[in-house]
């Protein structure tokens, strides 16, 4: 089997746990819900962070210590919408920089080039389609200092060690100086997690289910999405809430364009998903682990978020 997504959802639904990796939640659909949920008043992370880009932009330009002019380069960039207001500051202030945003999706990409030469004229901005390391490795060769950005808590979407891994691997792709602007969701009142991941509009279970209509469109698969249900926990302890799709009945399904089939138990859990909230000492240990000095954290003013800026010594 060549196909990756073939591959990875074959070896997660024969496990012993089921599993299903969160990354494949967003084909466009799962992408317009994931818009949806960041646009619910309960998912507080998007505000939070968005608060802390907009207002306390100075401080974060000028803990950055670069005298030259220097890249932005955003992993994941999607829509932009966050990181407008740093830009703004930039360009306003007559500050040199190069906004290099990086997404899968063209689509996304252009869309986010034309709005922001629309809205702020004069921004030197070179949107880059594809995988991040490629082009990290390339932008290593650059003669100017970057700043690489990864919010919106993207990073507790990985196991412990595959979030250290995926920093190395920022790690080793950057200069000595060049700094890491990384959103990261902070352990908090555990009833505001519950509330942004439980959420009583059921858009987070929408989310979740939508990848099982995935699985029908592109494995040709018969799962009936009434059949299942979403349940998700949050543990205050460990930080990590865990989502899962729960098969209603004893129940097979079967995935055609690969010849396979799948027998779910009643109450058979499937877990999708792990969004960790950490407390700033694990911040601290996940900068060190990962070969970084932590700079700064900027706290929104609720507390519940920080973007932490790292140095790559
Ligand atoms: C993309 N990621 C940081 C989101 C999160 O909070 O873990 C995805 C998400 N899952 C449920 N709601 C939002």
């Amino acid at each position: 089997m060549t196909n990756a997504f073939a591959k990875d959802i074959l070896t997660g639904l024969r496990a012993e746990q089921k599993h299903l990796p969160s990354k494949y939640f967003y084909d466009d659909n799962g992408s317009r819900i994931f818009q949806e949920i960041m646009n619910m008043p309960e998912y507080y992370l998007t505000d939070a962070e968005f608060e802390i880009l907009s207002l306390q932009c100075k401080s974060i330009i000028d803990a950055l210590q670069f005298s030259t002019p220097f890249n932005i380069v955003e992993l994941g960039a999607g829509d932009g919408l966050k990181t407008f207001k740093l830009l703004e500051y930039l360009v306003k202030h007559n500050i040199e920089f190069n906004y290099v945003p990086i997404d899968i999706s063209q689509e996304a990409m252009d869309m986010l080039s034309k709005r922001l030469k629309e809205r702020l004229p004069g921004i030197h901005i070179s949107p880059q389609v594809g995988d991040y390391f490629e082009i990290l490795k390339k932008n290593k060769e650059n003669d100017y200092p970057s700043l690489l950005l990864f919010l919106g808590s993207n990073i507790g979407n990985y196991l412990d060690d595959k979030a250290i891994e995926l920093l190395q691997l920022f790690n080793n792709n950057m200069k000595k100086g060049d700094k890491l602007l990384i959103g990261i969701d902070l352990k908090k009142n555990p009833i505001v997690i519950r509330d942004a991941y439980d959420d009583k509009h059921g858009i987070t279970k929408r989310f979740n289910l939508n990848l099982l209509l995935r699985i029908n469109r592109e494995l040709n698969a018969d799962f009936r999405i009434d059949d299942f249900d979403f349940y998700c926990h949050y543990n205050p302890i460990t930080g990590e809430v865990k989502s899962y799709i729960i098969s209603l009945r004893d129940q097979s399904v079967e995935l055609k364009a690969i010849n396979e089939t799948i027998n779910f138990e009643y109450n058979e859990l499937i877990w999708t998903e792990l969004s960790k909230k950490y407390g700033l000492q694990e911040i601290q240990e996940l900068a060190e682990n990962s070969n970084f000095k932590l700079k700064t954290n900027f706290l929104d003013c609720k507390h519940f978020f920080s973007d932490s800026l790292w140095e790559k010594p």
